[in-house]
């Protein structure tokens, strides 16, 4: 006869957002089943020898197999990509399906399942990338794949090839609010970023370190305050992602204050990186660490951390955005000197999130265990549509799980990742957690410095509708 459990976890010291406890998993068909002392053997134990045992972690804003048009590729594909998420303690990705302009939003989206499909290891959600807001998206196309489970969509304020006009932003909110959709913003302004980069190179400023000079936190300041501004005539919550510093953080806080429903997401690179890993003048290495908006100081560091623990932030994601930097179709696809403003955009890191998160948020007591997991998955799952199935330890959610190992002492090394991108720009950073198993609806794909997963096991998500995309009930409710 089967027994009642494939797998059942025992001695998991077990936390939540919410809670801690001790507690056997068992499994069945890749969902938690129960939850309990001295639970019936499995077809297989593992002894998690009272580790810490946590959801595994979401991440809700990362880039894989993107499509773009100036002759870049990025490193990694839905294999790769979700390879290296796994090998980090990832068991869910929503990267981003791009529309180009003059595309179909429909088209992007079946384009992007195209790229998924066959490969990715763990399970996967799409956001949408609105960069043509045409009459026909955005009275049908986004209505309709909506409510198919897209359910979430990222625009920008910022790149010729990708920004809305203010009031196409406008319309966007609009039907976000509609139709119940959590809209993600790139906050930063296109024309100030213009000018400044139009001055920095006639200066001869060409190096990677004027990337940071032709992104002030002011212009970071000035699209964050219009888009808080948008949102609350529209009446509709939005998201501000990749939150680089202080500007930023305070027009969210003063929209929070207001009782607006205006999220934050941070990543890693505000935390670790400053402007001076963009380098010296001449020095092309810095091209390593060009993304957007840029790394700032030591000082804005301690912001975002500070947001991060005083839960002005909902969120903290990679922003993995992989780009080579050896090779002609990476960071130097336009030559050997790209000026600043000719070198991709983005940087990886989809594996590094979590251990950095762990070992230098939790290990150094700047933030809870519960907190860890509220940023790094429960608020992910809901602030998406995919919560309860994802983001918890409890009956009927999946069993995707993370066993960490907090006794290990590690420098971050590019040898040792999984992802297809020829550095990190987290070298050489200590840390003192890894996960030593993570496991994707009930499947072993990490285990002990292994990678064991499988291409094409990640399921398709589609996403409810997320609850924090409601609007905000204003009127008193009369009972
Ligand atoms: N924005 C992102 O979200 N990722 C990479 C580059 C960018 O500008
Ligand atoms: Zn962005
Ligand atoms: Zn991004």
């Amino acid at each position: 006869m089967s027994k009642l459990f494939d797998c059942v976890i025992r001695n998991a010291h077990c936390a939540t957002a919410a809670d801690i406890f001790d507690a056997d998993i068992g499994i069945k068909e890749g969902v938690i089943t129960a939850l309990g002392k001295g639970l019936p053997e499995g077809e297989t134990e593992i002894d998690a020898k009272g580790r810490w045992v946590l959801p595994g972690g979401i991440d809700g804003h990362c880039h894989f197999d993107q499509p773009t048009n100036d002759g870049t590729v990025m490193a990694d594909d839905f294999l790769s990509g979700t390879r290296s998420a796994a090998c980090g303690g990832t068991t869910t990705v929503i990267p981003f399906a791009l529309q180009q302009k003059g595309q179909s939003l429909k088209a992007a989206v079946a384009d992007y399942h195209e790229r998924a499909g066959q490969k990715a290891v763990i399970d996967y959600a799409f956001h949408m990338i609105v960069s043509d807001a045409t009459e026909t998206v955005l009275s049908e196309e986004l209505p309709a794949l909506i409510s198919q489970g897209y359910t979430s969509f990222k625009i920008y304020m910022t790149y010729d090839d990708l920004k809305l006009g203010d009031r196409e932003i406008i319309d966007v909110l609009s039907v976000a609010r509609e139709e119940g959709a959590m809209v993600m913003i790139h906050a930063e302004n296109a024309d100030c970023i213009a000018w400044l980069t139009e001055r920095l190179l006639k200066a001869g400023k060409t190096a990677p370190k004027y990337h940071a000079e032709s992104r002030p936190m002011l212009v970071e300041r000035e699209a964050t305050h219009r888009a808080i501004a948008f949102a609350e005539l529209v009446d509709v919550p939005i998201l501000i992602v990749h939150v680089s510093g202080r500007e930023a953080v305070e027009q969210i806080r003063w929209a929070q204050g207001q009782g607006l429903r205006v999220y934050g997401e941070t990543c890693p690179q505000y935390l670790f990186l400053t402007a001076e890993d963009l380098g010296l003048d001449d020095d092309m290495e810095g091209a390593k660490c060009i993304c957007s908006p840029p790394p700032r100081d030591k000082g804005n560091q301690q912001v975002i951390w500070n947001a991060l623990e005083s839960g002005t932030f909902q969120v903290f994601s990679s922003d993995h955005a992989p780009f080579r930097f050896a090779g002609n179709d990476g960071k130097l696809a336009t030559g050997e000197t790209p000026s600043f403003d000719q070198i991709a955009n983005g940087i990886p890191g989809v594996e590094t999130r979590l251990a950095l998160l762990f070992s230098h948020g939790v290990n150094t007591g700047r933030m809870d265990i519960n907190q860890f997991v509220g940023l790094t998955s429960t608020n992910v799952a809901k602030m998406y549509g995919l919560y309860p199935r994802k983001g918890s330890i409890a009956v009927g959610a999946d069993a995707d799980l993370v066993i960490w190992d907090t006794d290990t002492v590690r420098s971050i090394s590019n040898d040792q990742l999984h992802h297809n991108v020829d550095y990190t720009p987290y070298e050489g950073i200590k840390v003192n957690a890894w996960p030593a198993t993570t496991m994707s609806r009930g499947r072993i794909v990490w285990q002990d410095g292994r990678y064991l997963g499988t291409p094409g096991m990640g399921q398709f998500l589609p996403c409810d509708r997320p609850t924090p995309a409601k609007p905000k009930v204003t009127a008193p409710d009369p009972l």
